[in-house]
Order: C-alpha cells, then structure tokens, then sequence
C-alpha cells in the first residue's frame, strides 16, 4: 500500500502564446520571464514535505512532478503515471493533487484517470485553492473524496493510517473536508503543524531544477499575519487554529543547515525563499534575517538568493548587510498608485516614511534588483485611480512593460473574489476560471484599447505608457 503524489504540468498559458502549440510549462516561463528564471522556484516545497513526512513514517510514497518532466500535454503526465502503475505494481491507496485554481481542469483529468485505473483509490487534494474553496470542491467534483485545509504533512499520513484501519473515522482526522453519507460537505478544524518539528523535505527533484538553470527553494515561515484582501495566504492563515495566526517560523539554525546541505551536496549557489513573506517590519522578523546575513557573510558562501518583503519592511542599514551576504532581488507587493490609501482598501496595512520610489530607488542603489507587484488594473478603480497608478509604474527605477497591464486575479475564495461577485461584476461559466468586468466604464474601455498592444513584436515600455496617457487624457484624468 502506498501514496501517489502529482504535480500537474500546468498548461493553462498555452492558450495566450505560440498559437496555442503546446509548450511546457518551463517552455512558457522562459519566455515570459526571461533572464528572471534566475530566482523562479520550481520544486513544490509543499508536496516534497508530505512524501518526507509520510516516508518517515514508513509509508511507501510514488511521486510524479509534470513540471520538472517538462510535460507540453495532459496525456504525457497520464502516461507516466501508468507507466509507473507497470513499473511498481502499485495500487496506491491515496492519491494526491496539489494547484493553483489555473490547474484545477488539469488536477480534474488526473483524477479521472486515476479513478479508471484504480476504482477504490481516494483522492485527496490540496493547496491554497483547495483550502479556501473545499465545499464547492467536493459539491461539485465527485471525483475528488477529499481535500486538505492547510497543512498537509500529518493530515496525510493520519489519513492514510485513517484508512487502513478497520473502523475508518475522516472526522478524526484534523482539516479533512469530505462528503458525508448524506451527500453533505464537512470538515474538521485545521491545526497550524509546529514546522520546526517536521523532517527535511525531499530534495527528488533539485538535480534537474539545477541541471535547468533554476535556483534550490527554500521555506523559512509559513503563512502571513497579514490578510491582505486579494491574496490566497492571509486567507488560509486566518483557518488555523480557529482564526489565530498561522504565521510561523523555522529556527534560524535549521535554515543555516538546508542551506549549507544544499551548498555542499548539491552545488546549489542560487537560492530563493519562497515565503509569501520573509521579512515584515517586526523585530524578530527584523533579527531573524540579520541573523542569516551574519551566518551567510561568516561562511564566506558565494550565492545569491531573493525573498519577497513588503514595502515596510526594508531598512537600508539590514539590507546593506543582506546584499553583503548575496541577497540580489527581492519582490514587493506595491499594487497601486494609492498604495498607502488603497492599501486599506486591500488590507494591506502599511506604515511608510519613504515614498515607494524613494524606497526601490534606495534598494536599486544598494544592488538590489526589485520586482514589483502591481494592480494597475482593478475592477473598482476609477480613471483616476488609474492615472496615479501609470504615474507611479513611469516614476519607479525599474520599468518593465507587463506593469502597465496587470489586472486583478480574483482568486476564489479571497475577500476580492467575493467582493466581486457580490457587486455582480464577475463571470464564473467555468469556475475556478473566472473573468470579471470593470465597474468604470471608462477604465474597461482603456483596458480593452491597450491589451492588444501586448501582442505586437517587441512591444516597449514606452509605446504602451504613451497610449495609457493618450486614453486618459481623452478623458480629462491626466494632468
Ligand atoms: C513555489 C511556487 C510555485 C512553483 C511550484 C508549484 C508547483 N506546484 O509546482 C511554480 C513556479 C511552478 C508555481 C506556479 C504557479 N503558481 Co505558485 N507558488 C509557489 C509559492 C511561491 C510557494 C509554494 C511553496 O512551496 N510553499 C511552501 C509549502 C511548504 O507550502 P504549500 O505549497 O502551501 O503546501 C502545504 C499546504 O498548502 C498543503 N498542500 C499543498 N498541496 C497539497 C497536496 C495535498 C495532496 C495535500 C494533502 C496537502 C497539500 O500541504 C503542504 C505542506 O503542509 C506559493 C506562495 C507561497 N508562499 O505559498 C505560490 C502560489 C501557490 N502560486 C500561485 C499561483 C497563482 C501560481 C501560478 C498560477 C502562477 C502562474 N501564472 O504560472 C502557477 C500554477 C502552478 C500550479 N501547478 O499550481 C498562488 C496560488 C493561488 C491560488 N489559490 O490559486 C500562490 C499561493 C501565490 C500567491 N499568493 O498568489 N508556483
Ligand atoms: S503581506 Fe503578502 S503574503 Fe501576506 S497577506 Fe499580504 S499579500 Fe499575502
């Protein structure tokens, strides 16, 4: 008896690129990305810690990852997985699916495949998605017999004891969502899984993640404190432990030791951290990366590595030291224009004494590169909105072209998808994959004038900002 992991091979952008001729999905971000694939994790930490988990409780764990297989179509992942059903002889007793709502049509194929080959199978799946959407889940797809909320490593292994014991109970397993006899969905609380009492994750994929240019990936926190309204991780947070923070933390000396493993064992000199946020504005926070910087500089190790941090994170004298230990890029959640205005309309709670070009510029100057997240584009934002937005994309030190078109993505499940949905601006005919239209009349209309643009060859910066600026003057919102 065993478990079967997959990693579907998400295949969702092939419909906006090539003329639709398959690529996989490492295919599509290298030409999305470009030279960023330097910092772009790629081993689905999440998956690689339940199959370290549940190995070190004896359970036998098969593992299938599309992406790294570099997979262009559903049916080559399906063959690998009856390949490996000759190869095995397996008949696994759980099989689980991890994604983005992007993937769940792909996670849907793989189940019903999975169903055909080995009708008394469970299906487990988790995730964000999974966590924050499980009713609709198992209400409408019978294929799936459950899903995770949270934290997977324990729930799985329970689970799989859970089912091979003779009087099965899902209700005793903690953040199982199942069907009940009566058709019902239910769940039951979700623990916040102590993270420091966990084994290394699995390293099956790192080799070839390395052999194709990308960088080892690391987790130091889980979760956030903060519930930002449009982001999957505050939500999932705010279900642990009955709404207190699920936001945790690895011992510093832990980290200092996967990194030196992954140094010495596998040459890895390029690194990303792969928290939604590594570093907020508290001082322990502050303290925990000084301390990295001060182990990575005393080891003289020669990488460079990224986080995401927020706008009020960054203290030049800690980030001065952070470059010396080799970090080299970090990404920051901007959003808007407004963004200390708009930032309570998002949740994001911010408290600035620099403007956000001040500190970029500040970072740029220290030697590190910024990645910016932007929502130029929000179903409720007005003209001028807007405006502010393109003024603050044209004054930041680094401008790249895909800023000025970023629209929302209402992932189900967060503040923002209900928001939208309740203001009747949402299109849902083929859930989790959703569309919505812009409350402004206006703003939709610029939006649809300047999405085109993006499909000329070699479309620049400047051509794309000119034509935002000639829209919003047509309409009085530029001065
Ligand atoms: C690394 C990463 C990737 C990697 C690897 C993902 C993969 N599956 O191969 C790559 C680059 C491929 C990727 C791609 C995408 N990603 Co991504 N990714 C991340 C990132 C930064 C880290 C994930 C991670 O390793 N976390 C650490 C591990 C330990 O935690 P975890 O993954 O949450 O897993 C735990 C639980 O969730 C749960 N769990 C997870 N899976 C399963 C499965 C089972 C069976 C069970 C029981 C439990 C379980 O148990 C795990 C252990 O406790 C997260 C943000 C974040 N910080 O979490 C975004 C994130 C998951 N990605 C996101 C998105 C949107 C995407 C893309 C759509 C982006 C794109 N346009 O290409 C694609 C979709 C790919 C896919 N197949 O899902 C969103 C998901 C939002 C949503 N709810 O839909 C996130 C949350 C970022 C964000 N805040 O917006 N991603
Ligand atoms: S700070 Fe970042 S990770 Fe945390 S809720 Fe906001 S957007 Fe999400």
């Amino acid at each position: 008896m065993s478990i079967l992991l997959v990693n579907a091979p998400t295949l969702h952008e092939n419909k906006y690129i090539n003329n639709g001729a398959p690529l996989s999905y490492i295919e599509l971000r290298r030409l999305w990305v470009g030279e960023g694939m330097f910092f772009y994790p790629i081993e689905p930490l999440g998956l690689l810690s339940i199959k370290a988990y549940c190995e070190s409780k004896g359970i036998v764990v098969h593992y299938i990852n599309a992406i790294v297989n570099q997979d262009k179509t559903i049916s080559e992942t399906l063959e690998s997985i009856s390949n490996l059903r000759s190869e095995v002889q397996m008949e696994p007793l759980i099989i689980g699916l991890t994604g983005a709502s992007s993937v769940f049509y792909e996670n849907i194929e793989i189940a019903r495949f999975c169903k055909k080959l080995w009708p008394n199978t469970k299906i487990i799946i988790g995730g964000d998605f999974a966590s924050l959407n499980y009713d609709r889940i198992l209400s409408e797809h019978k294929v799936f017999d459950y899903a995770c909320i949270g934290d997977g490593e324990i729930l799985t292994a329970a689970l799989f004891e859970s089912l091979t014991s003779e009087d099965h109970d899902p209700s005793t397993v903690d953040g199982l969502a199942y069907r009940m006899a009566n058709g019902l969905i239910t769940s039951s609380s979700p623990k916040a899984t102590d993270i420091n009492n966990l084994p290394s994750i699995s390293r099956d994929d790192i080799r070839k993640v390395i052999d194709l240019g990308f960088p080892a990936s690391i987790y130091t926190t889980r979760g956030c404190p903060y519930r930002c309204t449009f982001c999957t991780t505050g939500q999932v947070s705010s279900l642990l432990d009955n709404g207190r923070s699920g936001y945790r933390s690895i011992d510093i000396e832990s980290i200092q030791n996967e990194i030196l493993m992954l140094y010495n064992d596998y040459s890895a000199r390029r690194f990303v951290v792969v928290d939604d946020l590594f570093l907020s504005r508290s001082p322990s926070s502050k303290r925990r990366a000084n301390q990295l910087a001060d182990f990575l500089i005393s080891k003289e190790l020669d990488i460079e590595y990224m986080f995401d941090c927020r706008l009020d994170s960054v203290d030049f004298d800690l980030f001065k030291k952070l470059h010396r230990s080799g970090l080299r890029q970090v990404f920051i959640g901007i959003e808007s224009g407004d963004y200390e205005e708009k930032g309570d309309h998002y949740k994001k709670n911010l408290k600035l004494g620099l403007t956000a070009v001040e500190i970029c510029q500040g970072l740029l100057e220290i030697g590190i590169n910024v990645v910016y997240g932007m929502i130029t584009f929000d179903p409720f934002a007005n003209a001028s909105d807007l405006s502010k937005t393109v003024k603050l994309i044209d004054a930041l030190p680094q401008q790249r072209v895909n800023l000025l078109i970023n629209k929302l993505i209402p992932y189900p499940g967060t503040v923002e998808y209900n928001r939208i949905k309740e203001s009747g601006l949402l299109e849902e005919k083929f859930w989790p994959e959703v569309t919505y239209t812009f409350r402004d009349e206006c703003v939709q209309s610029i939006y649809d004038n300047t999405k085109p643009l993006y499909s000329l060859p070699n479309v620049s910066f400047d051509l794309v900002k000119n034509h935002l600026i000639e829209e919003l003057i047509k309409i009085n919102a530029w001065d």
